[in-house]
Protein backbone atom coordinates (compact mmCIF):
# COMPACT_ATOMS: atom_id res chain seq x y z
CA UNK A 1 0.00 0.00 0.00
CA UNK A 2 1.53 3.33 -0.84
CA UNK A 3 1.59 6.18 1.57
CA UNK A 4 -1.24 8.08 0.32
CA UNK A 5 -3.50 5.37 0.95
CA UNK A 6 -2.47 4.64 4.25
CA UNK A 7 -3.20 8.12 4.96
CA UNK A 8 -6.94 7.81 3.41
CA UNK A 9 -7.56 4.69 5.52
CA UNK A 10 -6.37 6.36 8.46
CA UNK A 11 -8.03 9.49 8.05
CA UNK A 12 -11.51 7.50 7.09
CA UNK A 13 -10.72 5.40 10.23
CA UNK A 14 -10.89 8.51 12.18
CA UNK A 15 -13.88 10.36 10.61
CA UNK A 16 -15.72 6.56 11.92
CA UNK A 17 -14.54 6.68 15.17
CA UNK A 18 -16.37 8.93 17.91
CA UNK A 19 -14.32 10.56 20.24
CA UNK A 20 -14.89 9.61 23.59
CA UNK A 21 -13.27 9.03 27.09
CA UNK A 22 -12.37 5.21 25.80
CA UNK A 23 -11.28 6.21 22.00
CA UNK A 24 -9.58 8.99 22.77
CA UNK A 25 -5.95 6.85 23.25
CA UNK A 26 -6.84 4.96 20.48
CA UNK A 27 -7.53 8.27 18.29
CA UNK A 28 -4.04 9.72 19.49
CA UNK A 29 -2.40 6.47 17.98
CA UNK A 30 -4.26 7.53 14.81
CA UNK A 31 -3.12 11.45 14.84
CA UNK A 32 0.73 10.56 15.89
CA UNK A 33 0.68 7.65 12.76
CA UNK A 34 -0.53 10.56 10.19
CA UNK A 35 2.05 12.74 11.23
CA UNK A 36 4.49 10.14 10.52
CA UNK A 37 3.70 9.50 7.04
CA UNK A 38 3.03 12.77 5.95
CA UNK A 39 6.77 13.06 7.00
CA UNK A 40 7.40 10.72 4.93
CA UNK A 41 5.57 12.51 1.88
CA UNK A 42 7.40 15.70 2.26
CA UNK A 43 10.61 14.62 2.39
CA UNK A 44 12.78 15.16 -0.35
CA UNK A 45 12.91 12.05 -2.50
CA UNK A 46 16.09 10.19 -3.02
CA UNK A 47 20.00 11.31 -1.61
CA UNK A 48 20.04 15.15 -2.00
CA UNK A 49 16.53 15.37 -3.38
CA UNK A 50 16.21 18.89 -3.56
CA UNK A 51 13.12 20.67 -3.30
CA UNK A 52 12.11 24.05 -4.21
CA UNK A 53 12.60 26.45 -6.82
CA UNK A 54 16.50 27.52 -7.52
CA UNK A 55 16.00 30.87 -6.04
CA UNK A 56 18.91 32.90 -3.93
CA UNK A 57 17.89 34.63 -0.63
CA UNK A 58 18.56 38.15 -1.43
CA UNK A 59 17.80 41.65 0.73
CA UNK A 60 16.73 42.08 4.77
CA UNK A 61 14.18 39.71 4.57
CA UNK A 62 11.66 37.69 2.38
CA UNK A 63 8.50 37.29 1.82
CA UNK A 64 6.55 34.95 -0.36
CA UNK A 65 3.23 35.11 -2.80
CA UNK A 66 0.82 32.09 -2.09
CA UNK A 67 -2.32 31.60 -3.67
CA UNK A 68 -4.66 29.68 -5.98
CA UNK A 69 -4.21 30.35 -9.82
CA UNK A 70 -5.25 33.74 -11.18
CA UNK A 71 -5.82 35.34 -7.99
CA UNK A 72 -3.80 38.09 -8.77
CA UNK A 73 -0.63 37.33 -7.16
CA UNK A 74 1.38 38.74 -10.64
CA UNK A 75 -0.12 41.34 -10.29
CA UNK A 76 0.62 42.36 -7.14
CA UNK A 77 4.31 41.77 -7.05
CA UNK A 78 4.55 44.17 -10.28
CA UNK A 79 2.59 46.54 -7.51
CA UNK A 80 4.70 46.03 -4.75
CA UNK A 81 8.04 45.96 -6.75
CA UNK A 82 9.58 47.11 -10.23
CA UNK A 83 9.62 42.92 -11.13
CA UNK A 84 7.48 42.82 -14.03
CA UNK A 85 5.93 39.39 -13.93
CA UNK A 86 3.70 37.99 -16.51
CA UNK A 87 -0.20 38.71 -15.88
CA UNK A 88 -3.19 37.24 -17.27
CA UNK A 89 -6.81 35.89 -17.41
CA UNK A 90 -5.97 32.63 -17.48
CA UNK A 91 -5.14 30.00 -14.74
CA UNK A 92 -1.14 29.19 -14.43
CA UNK A 93 0.31 31.95 -16.40
CA UNK A 94 3.55 32.58 -13.81
CA UNK A 95 5.52 28.74 -14.20
CA UNK A 96 8.88 29.80 -12.06
CA UNK A 97 9.42 31.66 -9.42
CA UNK A 98 10.21 35.43 -10.05
CA UNK A 99 11.44 38.01 -7.68
CA UNK A 100 11.25 41.30 -7.20
CA UNK A 101 12.64 43.59 -4.10
CA UNK A 102 10.16 46.18 -2.52
CA UNK A 103 11.57 49.66 -1.30
CA UNK A 104 10.47 50.87 1.88
CA UNK A 105 11.56 52.86 4.91
CA UNK A 106 15.03 52.45 3.73
CA UNK A 107 14.01 48.01 3.77
CA UNK A 108 15.04 46.10 1.21
CA UNK A 109 12.62 43.05 1.35
CA UNK A 110 12.81 40.09 -1.32
CA UNK A 111 9.42 39.21 -2.45
CA UNK A 112 8.70 36.27 -4.28
CA UNK A 113 5.96 35.88 -6.70
CA UNK A 114 5.11 31.80 -7.68
CA UNK A 115 2.64 29.61 -9.82
CA UNK A 116 -0.74 29.17 -7.83
CA UNK A 117 -1.21 26.12 -5.57
CA UNK A 118 -3.93 23.76 -5.85
CA UNK A 119 -5.36 20.66 -3.75
CA UNK A 120 -3.62 18.31 -3.17
CA UNK A 121 0.06 20.40 -3.80
CA UNK A 122 0.97 19.07 -0.37
CA UNK A 123 0.78 15.69 -1.94
CA UNK A 124 2.62 16.35 -5.16
CA UNK A 125 0.02 17.87 -7.53
CA UNK A 126 1.32 20.41 -9.91
CA UNK A 127 4.58 21.91 -8.49
CA UNK A 128 2.94 21.98 -4.75
CA UNK A 129 6.07 20.76 -3.26
CA UNK A 130 8.07 23.02 -4.77
CA UNK A 131 6.09 26.24 -3.99
CA UNK A 132 5.33 25.52 -1.03
CA UNK A 133 9.12 24.58 0.19
CA UNK A 134 10.19 28.22 -0.66
CA UNK A 135 7.01 29.30 1.77
CA UNK A 136 8.37 27.66 4.34
CA UNK A 137 11.79 29.07 4.39
CA UNK A 138 10.48 32.45 3.98
CA UNK A 139 10.34 35.12 6.51
CA UNK A 140 6.68 35.64 5.88
CA UNK A 141 3.79 34.39 3.76
CA UNK A 142 1.46 36.77 1.94
CA UNK A 143 -1.69 34.37 1.66
CA UNK A 144 -3.67 35.71 -1.17
CA UNK A 145 -7.51 34.99 -1.53
CA UNK A 146 -9.89 36.59 -4.10
CA UNK A 147 -12.91 38.49 -2.49
CA UNK A 148 -15.33 36.86 -4.07
CA UNK A 149 -14.02 33.24 -3.77
CA UNK A 150 -13.24 33.75 0.38
CA UNK A 151 -13.15 29.69 0.37
CA UNK A 152 -9.84 29.57 -1.33
CA UNK A 153 -8.73 30.40 2.31
CA UNK A 154 -9.36 26.97 3.41
CA UNK A 155 -7.38 25.05 0.29
CA UNK A 156 -4.52 27.05 1.29
CA UNK A 157 -4.61 26.54 5.06
CA UNK A 158 -5.46 22.90 4.47
CA UNK A 159 -2.30 22.65 2.18
CA UNK A 160 0.17 24.35 3.96
CA UNK A 161 -0.46 23.18 7.19
CA UNK A 162 -0.38 19.40 5.38
CA UNK A 163 3.25 20.52 4.55
CA UNK A 164 4.47 21.52 7.96
CA UNK A 165 3.79 24.67 8.03
CA UNK A 166 2.11 26.67 11.00
CA UNK A 167 0.96 30.42 10.00
CA UNK A 168 0.61 32.88 12.88
CA UNK A 169 1.64 30.15 15.46
CA UNK A 170 4.39 30.38 17.96
CA UNK A 171 6.16 26.89 18.60
CA UNK A 172 4.15 25.27 21.80
CA UNK A 173 5.70 25.94 25.03
CA UNK A 174 6.16 22.11 25.48
CA UNK A 175 9.20 19.98 26.96
CA UNK A 176 10.02 17.13 26.39
CA UNK A 177 13.26 15.38 28.28
CA UNK A 178 14.24 11.72 26.84
CA UNK A 179 15.35 9.52 29.89
CA UNK A 180 16.96 6.60 30.12
CA UNK A 181 14.70 4.52 32.53
CA UNK A 182 11.57 5.42 34.77
CA UNK A 183 8.49 6.12 32.58
CA UNK A 184 6.91 8.95 31.57
CA UNK A 185 5.88 11.79 34.02
CA UNK A 186 3.96 14.72 32.66
CA UNK A 187 3.63 18.13 34.24
CA UNK A 188 1.80 21.20 33.34
CA UNK A 189 2.14 24.53 34.86
CA UNK A 190 -1.49 25.51 33.23
CA UNK A 191 -4.91 24.15 32.94
CA UNK A 192 -4.78 21.60 30.16
CA UNK A 193 -8.63 21.55 28.68
CA UNK A 194 -7.42 20.10 24.98
CA UNK A 195 -5.62 17.60 25.44
CA UNK A 196 -6.25 14.71 28.34
CA UNK A 197 -3.12 12.12 29.52
CA UNK A 198 -4.23 9.63 27.68
CA UNK A 199 -3.87 11.18 24.42
CA UNK A 200 -0.44 12.12 25.35
CA UNK A 201 0.68 8.49 26.48
CA UNK A 202 -0.92 7.36 23.30
CA UNK A 203 1.51 10.02 20.86
CA UNK A 204 4.82 8.83 22.93
CA UNK A 205 4.32 5.71 22.61
CA UNK A 206 3.54 5.72 19.04
CA UNK A 207 7.34 7.80 18.90
CA UNK A 208 8.96 4.91 21.01
CA UNK A 209 9.40 7.45 23.93
CA UNK A 210 9.07 5.30 27.06
CA UNK A 211 10.67 7.17 29.52
CA UNK A 212 10.34 11.30 29.90
CA UNK A 213 10.01 14.10 31.79
CA UNK A 214 6.81 15.90 29.68
CA UNK A 215 6.32 19.57 30.74
CA UNK A 216 3.54 21.54 29.69
CA UNK A 217 3.74 25.10 30.00
CA UNK A 218 0.47 26.07 27.83
CA UNK A 219 -2.72 24.98 27.19
CA UNK A 220 -2.01 22.66 23.75
CA UNK A 221 -4.18 20.45 21.74
CA UNK A 222 -2.89 16.93 20.39
CA UNK A 223 -1.64 18.19 17.64
CA UNK A 224 0.47 20.41 18.83
CA UNK A 225 1.59 18.22 21.24
CA UNK A 226 2.44 16.14 17.75
CA UNK A 227 3.93 18.82 16.58
CA UNK A 228 6.67 19.37 19.01
CA UNK A 229 7.29 15.41 18.60
CA UNK A 230 7.42 16.01 14.70
CA UNK A 231 10.25 18.64 15.45
CA UNK A 232 10.25 19.54 11.69
CA UNK A 233 7.58 22.40 11.56
CA UNK A 234 8.04 25.75 10.21
CA UNK A 235 6.59 28.97 12.35
CA UNK A 236 5.68 31.80 9.85
CA UNK A 237 4.01 35.01 10.64
CA UNK A 238 1.61 35.30 7.72
CA UNK A 239 -0.69 38.15 6.14
CA UNK A 240 -4.01 37.24 5.02
CA UNK A 241 -5.01 39.38 2.27
CA UNK A 242 -8.45 40.15 -0.03
CA UNK A 243 -7.26 40.75 -3.62
CA UNK A 244 -9.56 42.20 -6.35
CA UNK A 245 -11.33 44.25 -3.41
CA UNK A 246 -13.00 46.31 -6.74
CA UNK A 247 -15.13 42.98 -7.47
CA UNK A 248 -17.14 43.17 -4.54
CA UNK A 249 -19.02 45.54 -2.74
CA UNK A 250 -18.37 47.31 1.20
CA UNK A 251 -20.65 45.33 2.37
CA UNK A 252 -19.24 41.62 1.28
CA UNK A 253 -15.99 43.12 2.56
CA UNK A 254 -17.51 43.27 6.15
CA UNK A 255 -19.01 39.96 5.75
CA UNK A 256 -16.13 37.91 5.08
CA UNK A 257 -16.32 34.08 6.30
CA UNK A 258 -13.12 34.63 7.93
CA UNK A 259 -10.73 37.11 9.39
CA UNK A 260 -8.46 39.35 7.11
CA UNK A 261 -5.33 41.14 7.37
CA UNK A 262 -6.19 43.96 4.30
CA UNK A 263 -7.98 44.34 1.53
CA UNK A 264 -6.33 45.17 -2.27
CA UNK A 265 -7.08 45.72 -5.59
CA UNK A 266 -4.17 45.36 -6.98
CA UNK A 267 -5.17 46.72 -10.68
CA UNK A 268 -6.60 49.78 -9.36
CA UNK A 269 -3.91 50.65 -6.95
CA UNK A 270 -5.73 50.60 -3.96
CA UNK A 271 -4.61 49.43 -0.98
CA UNK A 272 -0.84 48.80 -2.04
CA UNK A 273 0.54 51.39 0.51
CA UNK A 274 -1.22 50.06 3.21
CA UNK A 275 -0.10 46.55 2.65
CA UNK A 276 4.04 47.77 2.15
CA UNK A 277 3.51 49.23 5.87
CA UNK A 278 1.85 45.97 6.67
CA UNK A 279 4.57 43.76 5.14
CA UNK A 280 7.51 46.08 7.19
CA UNK A 281 5.64 45.88 10.04
CA UNK A 282 5.16 42.28 10.67
CA UNK A 283 8.47 41.21 9.23
CA UNK A 284 9.58 42.94 12.91
CA UNK A 285 12.77 45.15 10.93
CA UNK A 286 14.90 47.21 13.03
CA UNK A 287 17.76 49.66 11.92
CA UNK A 288 21.31 49.31 13.10
CA UNK A 289 23.96 51.23 12.83
CA UNK A 290 28.11 50.22 12.46
CA UNK A 291 30.99 53.01 13.39
CA UNK A 292 35.01 51.78 12.69
CA UNK A 293 37.13 52.80 15.56
CA UNK A 294 37.82 56.17 15.88
CA UNK A 295 34.95 57.68 13.69
CA UNK A 296 31.64 58.86 13.78
CA UNK A 297 28.73 56.27 12.91
CA UNK A 298 27.66 56.05 9.84
CA UNK A 299 23.88 57.17 10.28
CA UNK A 300 23.01 57.34 6.45
CA UNK A 301 22.71 54.08 5.39
CA UNK A 302 21.64 51.59 8.06
CA UNK A 303 21.45 47.84 8.17
CA UNK A 304 17.89 46.80 8.57
CA UNK A 305 18.10 43.34 10.13
CA UNK A 306 15.20 41.10 11.57
CA UNK A 307 14.23 42.06 15.50
CA UNK A 308 16.17 38.82 17.52
CA UNK A 309 19.24 39.62 15.02
CA UNK A 310 22.67 39.10 17.14
CA UNK A 311 25.96 40.89 16.85
CA UNK A 312 27.03 37.32 15.20
CA UNK A 313 24.69 37.66 12.86
CA UNK A 314 25.81 41.26 11.95
CA UNK A 315 29.23 39.95 11.22
CA UNK A 316 27.53 37.66 8.76
CA UNK A 317 25.63 40.27 6.61
CA UNK A 318 28.94 42.67 6.80
CA UNK A 319 31.23 40.27 5.72
CA UNK A 320 32.08 36.45 5.04
CA UNK A 321 35.23 36.58 6.94
CA UNK A 322 34.19 38.97 9.85
CA UNK A 323 32.52 36.01 12.31
CA UNK A 324 36.01 34.13 12.56
CA UNK A 325 37.97 37.53 13.00
CA UNK A 326 35.77 38.38 15.99
CA UNK A 327 37.09 39.18 18.85
CA UNK A 328 34.35 41.59 20.69
CA UNK A 329 31.53 44.06 19.30
CA UNK A 330 31.23 47.13 21.51
CA UNK A 331 27.20 48.33 21.78
CA UNK A 332 25.63 52.11 22.23
CA UNK A 333 22.02 51.88 22.32
CA UNK A 334 19.03 50.15 23.92
CA UNK A 335 19.70 46.88 24.26
CA UNK A 336 22.94 48.04 26.35
CA UNK A 337 22.75 49.07 29.72
CA UNK A 338 26.22 50.63 29.78
CA UNK A 339 26.91 53.31 26.81
CA UNK A 340 28.76 51.89 25.38
CA UNK A 341 29.15 48.13 26.39
CA UNK A 342 31.23 45.35 25.63
CA UNK A 343 29.38 42.10 24.07
CA UNK A 344 29.80 38.85 22.49
CA UNK A 345 28.48 37.38 19.08
CA UNK A 346 25.41 36.04 20.93
CA UNK A 347 24.50 39.14 21.91
CA UNK A 348 20.80 40.81 20.45
CA UNK A 349 20.25 43.98 19.02
CA UNK A 350 17.65 46.49 19.30
CA UNK A 351 16.37 49.29 17.27
CA UNK A 352 18.78 52.12 16.50
CA UNK A 353 22.08 50.44 18.38
CA UNK A 354 25.18 51.77 16.96
CA UNK A 355 27.81 48.52 16.67
CA UNK A 356 31.71 48.88 16.06
CA UNK A 357 33.73 45.32 15.92
CA UNK A 358 37.01 44.32 17.15
CA UNK A 359 38.78 41.99 14.77
CA UNK A 360 41.42 40.00 15.83
N1 LIG B 1 -10.70 43.27 -11.13
C1 LIG B 1 -9.45 43.00 -10.82
N2 LIG B 1 -8.76 42.09 -11.54
C2 LIG B 1 -7.48 41.84 -11.22
C3 LIG B 1 -6.85 42.48 -10.11
N3 LIG B 1 -5.59 41.99 -10.01
C4 LIG B 1 -5.45 41.10 -11.01
N4 LIG B 1 -6.56 40.98 -11.76
C5 LIG B 1 -6.79 40.12 -12.94
O1 LIG B 1 -6.74 38.77 -12.57
C6 LIG B 1 -6.13 38.00 -13.60
C7 LIG B 1 -5.00 37.16 -13.05
O2 LIG B 1 -3.98 38.00 -12.59
P1 LIG B 1 -2.50 37.46 -12.33
O3 LIG B 1 -1.78 38.55 -11.61
O4 LIG B 1 -1.90 36.92 -13.56
O5 LIG B 1 -2.82 36.28 -11.31
P2 LIG B 1 -1.83 35.14 -10.77
O6 LIG B 1 -2.32 34.79 -9.41
O7 LIG B 1 -0.41 35.59 -10.89
O8 LIG B 1 -2.12 33.93 -11.77
P3 LIG B 1 -1.24 32.59 -12.06
O9 LIG B 1 0.19 33.00 -12.22
O10 LIG B 1 -1.82 32.08 -13.32
O11 LIG B 1 -1.47 31.69 -10.89
C8 LIG B 1 -5.71 38.98 -14.68
O12 LIG B 1 -6.65 38.97 -15.72
C9 LIG B 1 -5.68 40.30 -13.96
O13 LIG B 1 -5.98 41.36 -14.85
C10 LIG B 1 -7.60 43.44 -9.36
O14 LIG B 1 -7.14 44.08 -8.41
N5 LIG B 1 -8.88 43.65 -9.74
MG1 LIG C 1 1.17 34.71 -11.79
Amino acid sequence: MGIQEKIKEIEEEMARTQVNKATEYHLGVLKAKLAKLRRQLIAPKGSGGKIGFDIRKSGDATAVIIGLPSVGKSTLLNKLTRAQSRAAAYAFTTLKCIPGVMEYKGARVQILDLPGIIKGAKDGRGRGREIISVARNSDLILVLVEAMHPKQIKTIESELHGFGIRMNQKPPHVVINKLLKGGVTINSTVKLTKISENEIMAALNEYRIFNANVVLREDVSIDQFIDVLEANRAYVPAVYLLTKSDLVTKKDLKNMPFKYDIAVAAEKDEGIEGLKEMIYQRLELISVYTKRKGEAADLEEPLVVRKGTTVGEVCERLHRDLRKEFRYAMVWGKSVKHQPQRVGLEHVLADGDIVQIAKR
